[in-house]
């Protein structure tokens, strides 16, 4: 046939958008962040948990003598926010150095 009809499966747009680009944003998502708290308890010693701060959360001696008495007033305090890897660390830094020192200090994480 000279002029056979052309057929929608030959070659056209099809698939019903009309020929629209539509464009989707990839998404990247932030990861989320952890907060790290520092519980009071009745037996560990305020200089120990001072000692602390400073070591595993990088605090001057003021800063860290501030949040320690945070915790010791308030019952709880957040002492730094991080990635779900770096929080897990310094839990277990922080529970790890507790336990050697036989105090009975409490650190844990939560979702921010
Ligand atoms: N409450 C403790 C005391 O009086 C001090 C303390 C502060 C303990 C903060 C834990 O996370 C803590 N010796």
């Amino acid at each position: 046939m000279a002029f056979e009809p052309l057929m929608m499966s030959d070659d056209f747009d099809d698939d019903g958008d009309a020929g629209v680009a539509v464009k989707t944003r990839a998404r990247t998502k932030r990861p989320p962040l952890y907060k790290v708290l520092l519980l009071n308890d009745d037996y560990t010693p305020m200089e120990f948990v001072v000692h602390i701060l400073e070591r595993f959360f990088g605090m001057t001696h003021a800063q860290a003598f501030e949040i320690m008495l945070v915790v010791h007033k308030k019952g709880v305090a957040v002492v730094g926010v991080f990635s779900h890897e770096i929080a897990e660390t310094k839990v277990t830094q922080v529970m790890d150095f507790a336990r050697r020192h036989q105090h009975p200090l409490q650190c844990t994480m939560e979702k921010e």
